[in-house]
């Protein structure tokens, strides 16, 4: 496939590489307010330095999961047109601070997060809470059912693995909605991993569990957070299923206005972000997979992940920014 074919067969390859001073810059904004226990500061400058960045990006872009309705967010809302209008038209996911509380606390794995795909490939995701389930690439397909008990994917995956339960981890959100849950997944003999925030990172995790120890995600979170990680999923090649929970009519309401006609319906990744997707995330804070941004006294180190579903390439960009003007 010559470049031309390529350019029409997907997304511009050369934002492969623009799009990583998008999430960059994000990081870098909240990394100067780590562990100052002032959440909204740090989100707020990670936004800012976010839509800058976004809208020197050749792209006719929409939001389409953001930071809130255009009511209650000013900037980065859905809907918020971005990038300089000229290019291809694509989809936005992006979450400029995922794990806003994390990064406040100065506690592991707080990201800076961008998904970007052809338009009208991500899932329009109402703000409520998601039911997820998530493993890494390489085992059969439907190993995972976000239907059976916790103890049943859980056998499964040892078994796939090649492994004793007590050798798999299982990541979840550390929230009373989840204390029946733990105790099922303690009852198996696994171990988990409880974090406080950030569950995009948590799905990331399942797909090198090598390096983080995590093995399949289980729990509920935000439904953005969701797409995101699928978005994450699809060019790693993990599996991961999710249900919206839309418990009030209200809910049922407001997902059928974004076009969700069955509120029960079980996402699988390709789903929720469908055609070739980007996924760019850059530490905030230092992670399992991925280091904090550092200062130096001459330059600032960001660590970021760029993956592309078309070629399922994973790169790590570490940069050195001695230009430090730009921050
Ligand atoms: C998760 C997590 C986020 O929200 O989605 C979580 O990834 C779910 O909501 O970092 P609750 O906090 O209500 O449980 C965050 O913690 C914050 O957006």
């Amino acid at each position: 496939m010559n470049m031309a074919q390529n350019i029409a067969a997907g997304l511009d390859r050369i934002l492969t590489m623009e799009v990583v001073r998008v999430t960059e810059r994000a990081a870098v904004a909240a990394a100067r307010l780590r562990g100052r226990g002032d959440e909204k500061a740090a989100d707020q400058v990670a936004v800012d330095a976010m839509r800058q960045e976004l809208n020197r990006l050749a792209i006719k872009g929409t939001v389409v999961i953001g930071e809130g309705e255009r009511d209650e967010a000013p900037m980065l809302y859905i809907g918020e047109e971005v990038g300089t209008g000229k290019g291809p038209a694509v989809d936005i996911a992006l979450d400029p601070l995922e794990g806003t509380t994390i990064c406040a606390k100065n506690l592991p794995n707080a990201l800076a997060v961008i998904a970007i795909a052809e338009k009208g490939s991500l899932l329009f995701a109402p703000d409520v809470y998601m039911d997820k389930i998530a493993i890494g690439p390489g085992y059969r397909d439907s190993l995972i059912d976000i239907d059976a008990p916790p103890a049943e994917n859980i056998a499964n995956l040892a078994k796939a693995k090649g492994v004793a339960v007590p050798d798999i981890t299982a990541c979840i959100l550390d929230r009373p909605r989840h204390a029946k849950l733990i105790d099922a997944v303690r009852a198996t003999g696994a171990a988990i991993r409880l974090i406080g925030d950030g569950d995009v990172a948590g799905v990331i995790h399942t797909t090198d569990s090598e390096e983080t120890g995590i093995d399949i995600y289980l729990g509920t979170g935000g439904a953005p957070e969701g797409v995101l990680a699928a978005a994450a999923l699809r060019c790693t090649g993990g599996q991961m299923q999710g249900r919206l929970i839309l418990d009030t009519p209200e809910k049922i309401a407001r997902a059928e206005k974004m076009g969700i006609s069955d509120p029960k319906r079980v996402y699988r990744a390709q789903d929720m972000a469908r055609g070739d997707v980007l996924f760019a995330a850059t530490g905030v804070t230092d992670g399992n997979l991925l280091g904090g941004v550092k200062f130096g006294r001459t330059f600032i180190t960001t660590h970021t992940i760029v993956l592309r579903s078309s070629s399922r390439t994973v790169r790590e960009i570490k940069a050195r920014h001695q230009d430090l003007e730009k921050f």
